[in-house]
């Protein structure tokens, strides 16, 4: 099992960098949930019926939060997950993760598609606070039911430009980004747990640059990292809009399989696009 929580650098990387809220966007399937972000609580509905859901999460705290989405094992109880993720999150069995909202900064949003069966899900935010406390052990995570509804599949998702096909461990993009918003289908075809980070390089700043960077000094090498796709487990699809400015990009897994082993990105899962 690996950890589903982003890098302590990312993580602090995400820590209270001021932006605009995005407007919304045209692409509208069956239902949207609206997750709204604090230190550290999330507020959303408790309930919703299945079907192909637009998941919006507005970041009404100060730093910067994610949602990540997981679904119970049938057998799963409740409140031994919720226990055993505040606990210790990078051994929680009994949940699969389909995706969510990797990252939006303080003041931001960000939208991912997902395809909802029924059942019991979490929501969580696994980026590390301050004082070396996930944000999910202050608060944020939250159960959310969904009830039977429309049959849905992954290819119950809408038809996007582009994908990015997750395995390991290498990003696979089918075709270029663009500027402007699109819609682009990230998939996990690996045997591992994945998701998408993306941020905005700034200036001439390298890979090496952004890897080394402790995420607080000045210049930033990265900006404009709402967005994303968070954790899913192999064979899990979601849809994210991307509303990209021209320049070049830095996109990685941060994700490791446990026990000590390298994060994906330091095994190939990294990429930098120029977006024109
Ligand atoms: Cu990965």
């Amino acid at each position: 099992m690996g950890r589903i929580t982003a890098s302590t650098v990312i993580a602090a990387v995400l820590a209270g960098i001021p932006g605009a809220i995005h407007g919304p966007t045209a692409a509208a399937p069956a239902h949207t949930l609206v997750v709204s972000a604090y230190e550290y609580t999330f507020q959303a509905p408790d309930s919703l019926p299945a079907g192909v859901v637009t998941m919006r999460l507005v970041n009404r705290g100060t730093k910067a939060h994610q949602v990540v989405v997981g679904r119970l094992d049938d057998s799963s109880s409740l409140d031994r997950v919720m226990r055993s993720l505040t606990a210790d999150k990078a051994r929680t069995g009994g949940i699969r993760w389909v995706g969510g909202v990797e990252s939006a900064l303080a003041g931001e949003s960000s939208e991912t598609i997902l395809p909802l069966t029924s059942g019991r899900y979490v929501l969580i935010c696994s980026y590390d606070g301050d004082h070396g406390l996930a944000h999910m052990a202050l608060g944020m995570i939250r159960s959310l039911v969904v009830t039977p509804g429309s049959l849905v599949t992954t290819r119950s998702l809408p038809a996007a430009q582009t994908t990015i096909a997750l395995s390991d461990y290498h990003l696979g993009i089918s075709s270029p980004l663009h500027s402007g918003k699109q819609l682009v289908r990230i998939v996990n075809v690996g045997e591992h747990r994945h998701h998408l980070f993306i941020g905005r390089i700034v200036g001439n700043a390298t890979t090496d640059e952004i890897m080394k960077w402790d995420g607080k000094s000045q210049p930033a090498p990265l900006q404009d990292m709402s967005g994303g796709a968070a954790a899913m487990d192999p064979g899990q699809a979601s849809v994210i809009e991307m509303d990209l400015k021209p320049g070049r990009y830095a996109l990685a897994c941060v994700l490791s399989n446990g026990g000590g082993s390298k994060p994906h990105y330091l095994l190939g899962m990294h990429d930098e696009i120029v977006v024109r």
